[in-house]
C-alpha cells in the first residue's frame, strides 16, 4: 500500500516528531544489519532512509532486503543515481536538485529513471531537495557539481523552497550535506517553514539531540541523521525517547 507520505502527514496532523536513520549502502555490511537495525527498531525513528552519492550498483536491494527482514519500520530510498533505485523498498523520494542549475539533477536524472519506474509498485514522492553551505565542500556539492545556497540569501532560499512547492513537491528537503560541519541553521529552517505548506525534512551534520531537538523547534517535521550515528551506534541510544 502506497502510504509513507499520508503517514508524515498524519504524523504531522497528530503533532509527532519524526525522525529518519540515514543507511549509505556504502558503509554498511550485510552481516552488520541485523544487530544495527536492533537498535534502530528500539529507537524513536519512524523511518530508514537508504541512499549515499557514490553507491555501486549492485549494493542497494541486498541491503534493503536485508533491512525489511528485521523491522516493519517504512523503508524509504534517498537515491544520490538511478541505479540505487529498488522494488524492495517502500518508497523513493524522487529528488530534484533545486538549489543548483545542473540540469542532470533537475530533470536528466528523473527522466532515465522513468523505465524501472514504470515497472515498480514503489510509492514516488516528488521532493524538492536544496543543499545549504555549511562551511565545508560535501560529497553531493561534488558529486552534483553544484553550488549550494548561501545562508545570507535566506529570501532566496525560501523563494526556491516556495516555488518547489508550486511546481508540485510533495516534500521539501533541507539539506547541509552527509558530514556537514554545520547543520541548516535554526534560522534557515523557520524561514522555510514560516512560508511552506509542505511537509519540511531536514538533514546533514546533525551530530547531537541539542541540534536534533533545535531543528525539530525550528519547524523541522522530520530529521535524517546518517554520519552520527555511523561514527557512534550508541547515539542510538540516545534517541529511545523524546
Ligand atoms: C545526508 O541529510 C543526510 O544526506 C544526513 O546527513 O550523514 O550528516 O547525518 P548526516
Amino acid at each position: 500500500m502506497k502510504n509513507v507520505l499520508n503517514n508524515i502527514l498524519h504524523n504531522i496532523f497528530i503533532n509527532k516528531k519524526q525522525l529518519a536513520i540515514l543507511i549509505d549502502p556504502e558503509k554498511m555490511e550485510l552481516d552488520s544489519v541485523k544487530p544495527f537495525i536492533k537498535k534502530v527498531n528500539r529507537s524513536v525513528a519512524s523511518y530508514i532512509f537508504v541512499g549515499g552519492s557514490t553507491v555501486p550498483e549492485d549494493l542497494t536491494e541486498p541491503l534493503v532486503l536485508e533491512i525489511k527482514k528485521h523491522t516493519t519500520l517504512p523503508v524509504i530510498l534517498f537515491p544520490g543515481d538511478v541505479a540505487q533505485i529498488t522494488n524492495a523498498a517502500n518508497a523513493l523520494l524522487f529528488l530534484s536538485l533545486m538549489s543548483g542549475r545542473n540540469p542532470e539533477y533537475l530533470i536528466g536524472k528523473h527522466v532515465q529513471a522513468i523505465p524501472y519506474l514504470k515497472e515498480t509498485s514503489l510509492e514516488v514522492i516528488p521532493t524538492g531537495y536544496l543543499l545549504i553551505e555549511n562551511g565545508v565542500k560535501t560529497t553531493v556539492q561534488e558529486v552534483t557539481e553544484t553550488i549550494p545556497m548561501s545562508t545570507k540569501e535566506i529570501d532566496t532560499i525560501v523563494n526556491t523552497a516556495l516555488a518547489g512547492e508550486l511546481l508540485g513537491m510533495r516534500l521539501m528537503y533541507l539539506e547541509a550535506g552527509s558530514g556537514a560541519q554545520q547543520p541548516v541553521s535554526t534560522e534557515v529552517i523557520s524561514a522555510v517553514k514560516h512560508e511552506l505548506t509542505i511537509p519540511l525534512i531536514v538533514g546533514g551534520g546533525i551530530k547531537t539531540k541539542i541540534q536534533l531537538d533545535d531543528a525539530f523547534r525550528a519547524g523541522a517535521n522530520m530529521v535524517v541523521i546518517g554520519s552520527a550515528i555511523e561514527e557512534n551506534e550508541d547515539f542510538l541510544y540516545e534517541l529511545r525517547r523524546w
